[in-house]
C-alpha cells in the first residue's frame, strides 16, 4: 500500500466544501487513515513549501495556505499518489478534467481547493510534516 498526503485549502474550507470533497475521496476508493484540522503559521508553510522557494508564485502560495483552517489528511491506496491526483485533477481548474475536486471547487490556479503529494519522495516528507507515526491508522 502506498500513502500520499492531502490537504483541503482554506478558500474549501470556508465554503464549507469539506464535506463533499471527502466525499469525492471516499468514493474513489482512497482510504483515509489519518486526518485533522489546523491552521499553518507563516513559518510552517515555507517550510512545507521549501521546494517550491524561488517561484514567482511562492509567496502567494504562504499567503493562501496560511489564509484560514485546513483538513490535513494521509490516504492510502495501492497507487494512492497517482490516483488522488487524477481525482484532484490539473493544478489550473479550468483546464482540469469534468468532475475532478480542482474543475468542480477550484477558484484559480492559487486556489485550486486541494493539495496532493505528486512524488513518494514528497509524500514521505509531507505526511512527516503534519502528522507522528500515532497518528496514522494501519
Ligand atoms: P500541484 O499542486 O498540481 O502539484 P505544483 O506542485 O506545481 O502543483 O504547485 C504547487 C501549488 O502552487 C499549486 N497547487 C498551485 O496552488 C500553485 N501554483 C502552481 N503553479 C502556479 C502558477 N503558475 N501560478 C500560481 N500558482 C501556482
Amino acid at each position: 500500500m502506498e500513502n500520499t498526503l492531502s490537504i483541503i485549502k482554506p478558500e474549501a474550507v470556508t465554503r464549507g466544501l469539506c464535506g463533499k470533497i471527502i466525499a469525492q475521496i471516499e468514493e474513489s476508493g482512497l482510504k483515509i487513515i489519518a486526518q485533522k484540522m489546523l491552521q499553518m503559521t507563516s513559518e510552517q508553510a515555507i517550510r512545507f513549501y521549501a521546494p517550491h522557494q524561488g517561484k514567482s508564485f511562492f509567496d502567494g502560495l504562504v499567503e493562501n495556505i496560511t489564509a484560514g483552517p485546513i483538513i490535513v489528511q494521509v490516504l492510502s491506496g495501492e497507487h494512492a499518489i497517482e490516483d488522488y491526483r487524477k481525482l484532484m485533477g490539473n493544478t489550473n481548474p479550468v483546464a482540469a478534467d469534468e468532475g475532478t475536486i480542482r474543475r468542480l471547487y477550484g477558484l484559480s490556479i492559487e486556489k485550486n481547493a486541494v493539495h496532493g503529494s505528486d512524488n513518494s519522495d514528497s509524500a514521505e516528507r509531507e505526511i512527516a510534516f503534519f502528522f507522528n507515526q500515532l497518528e496514522i491508522l494501519k
